[in-house]
């Protein structure tokens, strides 16, 4: 039979008020007008089935599901287990599939993988599940023309990391501080409006499709930051969450609910949140029964305790693995697990005290818990041990949890890092955190911790950087860490600069020409070192901050100097940068095992660019790369501002190649980010130059 086609008007007449982001029609182009053949039955090859025939109605192909079937089809997207499949080509696929997968594993593609293979003429998706036949097409729509093109060896594909999951930090109602979107950048929420549910399936399906696209199977649809409202998502609002669920499960994405830890008490009416009550079980195992009655399969708890401010198992005198065990408890009988965040430290610190390191929070709460949670909790650790900034050390919890399932937290949102005025691909700062050995060449890396043994692992997770804006994103270019974040969980050994590509391809069809060549080339060069441009212009070396308080945009460099926070400079007129050694400082570089221990602990031996993170240095202190600190700053703040005036001419020259209403968008963003980044080299280079009496050895104008 082929299928009748059921489009939505959105996505297939290009008329809705979003962008398609990476998947315009035209990625559907090469798949969309062939013989296609889907074989197997279920929600997800529904979904599959709804793609290839809507693709088909635009381009002209033709969809078969089960016979009479044509034999000549070009593509073929199988479950293994449906049975015998017409075209002789695929059906030796079908049946040699295990074995022609390289003795790589076991040869099993498990829930969410698929063997993909170009023989005699015909493509071949064969799947042991519906999920794999799902991320098989989108493979197939990231080759274009070069899935129909020479023979493909036959090769397994699955993913790294089971577990690939974006944060919303979205509230439901308007925040007075943090607003819908806590540190959002993209408009409103997909998912709430001034205190209620959207309601708006239509977009909401497309996100579903855009994240499936690249790779991203799990969503938290509410801030960690869980005010009266948001509680209340677990019990009397949970209809609006099932809806949600509804509308993203067709694309294998489950959902996960950040809750308040203090719920018995808020919600429950109890006089108490302790972990060890009876009481305490009793309410939270019953309010998960609920969850698990209305959504069948909900991923989980997601919880932020004991930190800036959230109710905690501190407060009855409990630890942490109490606290996240009697979540995990109340949701193992379901299959869920407890996302528990490790970012716990003292938000009252006092600033005239240099031995209290909120550096060494994490793992010195967590370290000495290793080994005490339960099998279904995660313990989501923020890659670097202060928050998220643009250069920091992995954190060394990653490495001192071996008998605990661990996700490392990165930031898609921007807060840090430009706000989606600037122009930031993280990808290749994420692809070096990923990479990075714990335990020196012969370790594992930290991908590898994200990934635990046999596929138990916390996976990755990101705030995520999405919104109601029309872009998805704010600036249209922040898309890109979206889907890069999403491919680096699905494989973090890919290269950051080759999903950059792969993005712009699906995402930047040229619409005056049809040589894709120059548009691809100069975001390629807008792009790729973005995120060192932004390291360049702000704080230098590590040391981090020196933003604005509050909204964390633009510079200013004493702005959380003497503040509680712990997030410090210490710059005097002889130096700056954080003691953090053992010798004479707050004894972080002992949190990290060798060879990291001793290399951090060593100014002669620290990376450069980590070198303030960890020392106090004078300013004349000299660098590897062979200049002193003070000239150091002063060169990469002129040379930061100089290549975002290279940024914003390159876009110029594209004027015209790309859609208007994006060029309009980049061009005004670039504008903004020339000027912030103006102010950020004029203010760290003022403030040093003031600080220090130093001069620049070339003579630039410092005021
Ligand atoms: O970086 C800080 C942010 C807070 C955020 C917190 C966290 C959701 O400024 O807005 O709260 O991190 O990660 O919990």
């Amino acid at each position: 039979m082929s299928v009748p086609v059921t489009g939505r008007a959105s996505a297939d007449t290009g008329e809705s008020a979003w962008h398609p982001a990476w998947l315009p029609p035209a990625a559907f182009r090469e798949l969309g007008s062939r013989p296609v053949l889907v074989h197997g039955d279920g929600p997800l090859v529904d979904t599959v089935l709804d793609e290839v025939s809507r693709a088909c109605a635009r381009y002209g192909g033709r969809l078969w599901h089960g016979p009479p079937w044509q034999v000549d089809v070009d593509l073929v997207l199988a479950l293994r287990a449906a049975g015998p499949v017409p075209n002789a080509a695929a059906e030796a696929a079908r049946l040699g599939a295990t074995p022609a997968v390289n003795g790589t594993g076991d040869g099993s593609l498990g829930d969410e993988g698929y063997l993909l293979a170009r023989v005699s003429g015909v493509t071949v998706v064969l799947a042991d599940a519906p999920g794999g036949l799902l991320y098989g097409m989108f493979h197939v729509l990231r080759l274009g023309a070069a899935a129909f093109d020479d023979d493909l060896p036959a090769r397994r594909h699955r993913p790294a990391l089971d577990r690939r999951m974006l944060d919303h930090w979205d509230n439901v109602a308007v925040h007075p501080v943090s607003g819908q979107v806590e540190r959002g950048y993209a408009g409103g929420s997909l998912f709430w409006r001034d205190g209620a549910a959207r309601h708006e399936p239509a977009r909401l399906r497309d996100y579903g499709r855009l994240l499936a696209a690249c790779g991203v199977n799990a969503v938290c649809v509410n801030n960690v930051n869980v005010h009266d409202t948001e509680a209340r998502l677990l019990t009397d609002r949970l209809g609006d969450v099932a809806e949600i669920a509804d509308v993203l499960r067709p694309y294998g994405v489950r959902v996960h609910l950040s809750v308040t830890f203090a719920a018995p008490v808020v919600l429950g009416g109890l006089p108490t949140a302790d972990p060890l009550d009876e009481r305490v079980r009793a309410w939270w195992a019953a309010a998960t029964r609920r969850v698990y009655q209305r959504i069948g399969d909900f991923g989980g708890y997601l919880v932020k305790a004991d930190s800036e401010g959230r109710p905690g198992p501190f407060a009855y005198g409990r630890d942490h693995a109490d606290g996240a065990n009697l979540l995990a408890e109340a949701l193992a009988p379901h299959g869920g697990v407890v996302h528990w965040r490790a970012f716990v430290y003292d938000h009252h610190q006092d600033w005239r005290d240099r031995s209290t390191d909120r550096a060494r929070a994490a793992h010195d709460h967590f370290a000495p818990l290793d080994g005490r949670f339960d099998d279904n909790v995660i313990l989501q650790v923020k890659f670097g041990p202060i928050d998220f900034q643009a250069r920091e050390p992995v954190s060394p919890v990653l490495a001192a949890m071996p008998a605990t399932r661990v996700a490392v937290e990165l930031q898609a949102t921007q807060e840090y890092t430009g706000q989606q005025r600037h122009v930031c691909y993280l990808g290749p700062w994420w692809s070096e955190v990923l990479r990075f050995r714990l335990r020196g060449a012969a370790g594992g890396t930290i991908a590898d911790v994200a990934a635990g043994r046999a596929g138990t692992g916390g996976g990755l997770v990101a705030v995520a950087n999405v919104g109601d804006d029309p872009f998805w994103t704010g600036h249209p270019l922040a898309q890109a860490n979206l889907y890069a974040f999403g491919r680096l969980a699905w494989d973090p050994r890919l290269d950051p600069g080759a999903i950059l590509d792969e993005w712009i391809d699906l995402t930047w069809l040229p619409v005056t020409t049809d040589d894709p060549e120059p548009v691809r080339r100069t975001m390629h060069a807008i792009m790729d070192d973005s995120w060192r441009t932004y390291e360049r212009y702000t704080a230098p070396l590590g040391v981090g901050f020196m933003v604005r308080p509050g909204h964390h945009y633009g510079p200013d460099v004493d702005g959380y100097e003497y503040t509680p926070w712990g997030t410090y400079h210490f710059a005097d007129r002889d130096g700056l940068g954080v003691d953090r050694t053992r010798a004479t400082g707050t004894g972080f570089t002992g949190q990290y095992p060798p060879p990291w221990s001793e290399v951090y602990e060593s100014r002669e031996r620290c990376p450069d660019e980590l070198l303030l993170f960890f020392h106090h240095v004078p300013y004349r202190h000299v660098l590897h790369s062979g200049r002193t600190v003070i000239q150091h700053i002063y060169d990469t703040h002129f040379a930061g501002v100089e290549e975002v005036a290279a940024m914003r001419e390159r876009w110029r020259l594209v004027a015209g190649a790309v859609d208007p209403a994006v060029h309009d968008r980049v061009a005004e963003r670039l504008d903004e980010q020339f000027r912030s980044a103006v102010e950020w080299r004029d203010q760290i280079n003022t403030y040093f130059f003031r600080k220090s009496g130093v001069p620049d050895a070339h003579g630039r104008r410092i005021h």
